[in-house]
């Protein structure tokens, strides 16, 4: 049985607390990019996949409580600084113990410790709940570089950063720029299919690295002689970019991690293409996803000026 928590009931809780909070200026605002960084991100990567909504969500609930207990608490210092200065209370109270104030100060903690644990613990089952794969795909890490296997379709595809010059080339071709970003883009794409659960087990053949995707909300060390394992189920179609993220050495910053999302014809045919040993047909393939996404990007930000 796979728990699956009330995203939306929570969801305006969550709205409700962070409003409360103080915070709301940012909960509507979208600061940040889907699958790469974005200029001034103030927030997360999108969320792509349901395990990282309910990261978003968790963090936002989190982040409400803490706003609350902190002006709760400053409050409470600037209201005793204020009412029992020595010129307001020249005469101390000797009172030492209050019975009623002393369960208080201690069942609320519990309460709302409780009220984090019980999401808290849903998220993890939920994160290390893993639906049975549609495609398998092994990440091996490498000083700098990515190498990606697909076990059941025997392909290998090694992945490593595009050089500016190389990216300068890769536009040139075609490619829509926003979605060759520097220090992100790689030569070779991996490819997964939309709305199917991926797995992904991970290791290494050097020093320990780290397999991400923002987001996708997965994150695992890839540990030499080891096998980790992450998944994701992506629910739309894009390019989604990630970083090793765990110390490796002097090209730490320089070993990206490229996901391509596509239909499912698109992601069988890029398959075949591999497998027929075609190397230019599957380049062609992920070209003419990219430029069908960018495409339909375009289309959605004009209808959104158009519904304004
Ligand atoms: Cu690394």
């Amino acid at each position: 049985m796979v728990m699956r928590p009330g995203i939306g009931m929570i969801k305006g809780t969550a709205a409700a607390m962070a409003a409360l909070a103080g915070v709301s200026a940012f909960a509507g605002a979208s600061f940040a990019g889907m699958g790469q960084p974005s200029p001034k991100q103030m927030k997360f990567q999108d969320a792509a996949t349901p395990i990282a909504e309910q990261v978003h969500w968790f963090h936002d609930y989190v982040t409400a409580i803490i706003v609350v207990i902190t002006l709760f608490v400053l409050g409470l210092m600037i209201y005793t600084m204020w009412r029992f200065s020595e010129k307001r209370n020249p005469v101390p109270s000797k009172t030492s113990h209050n019975t009623t104030i002393e369960i208080i100060w201690t069942v609320v903690p519990v309460l709302i410790l409780v009220a984090i644990a019980i999401p808290s613990f849903r998220l993890l089952y939920n994160q290390y709940t893993y639906p049975p794969p549609d495609v398998v795909i092994k990440a091996t890490a490498h000083t700098w570089n990515w190498t990606h296997e697909y076990p059941d379709q025997k392909i290998t595809i090694d992945s490593v950063m595009l050089q500016d010059s190389e990216r300068a080339e890769v536009i040139k071709a075609g490619m829509p720029a926003n979605q060759v970003p520097r220090n992100l883009a790689v030569d070779n794409e991996i490819v997964v299919p939309v709305n199917k659960v991926v797995h992904v087990l991970v290791t290494s053949s050097d020093v320990i690295h780290n397999w991400t995707i923002p987001s996708f909300a997965s994150k695992v060390d890839a540990v030499p002689g080891r096998i980790t394992a992450t998944w994701f189920k992506p629910l739309k179609e894009g390019i989604f970019f990630g970083q090793c993220s765990e110390l490796c050495g002097k090209d730490h910053a320089f070993m990206p991690i490229a996901v391509r999302v596509v239909k499912e014809q698109v992601y069988n045919d890029w398959v075949a293409a591999l497998k027929a040993r075609d190397r230019k047909k599957a380049k062609d393939i992920i070209k003419s996803a990219a430029i069908e996404l960018d495409g339909a990007m375009k289309t959605a930000e004009s209808g959104a000026i158009v519904n304004k």
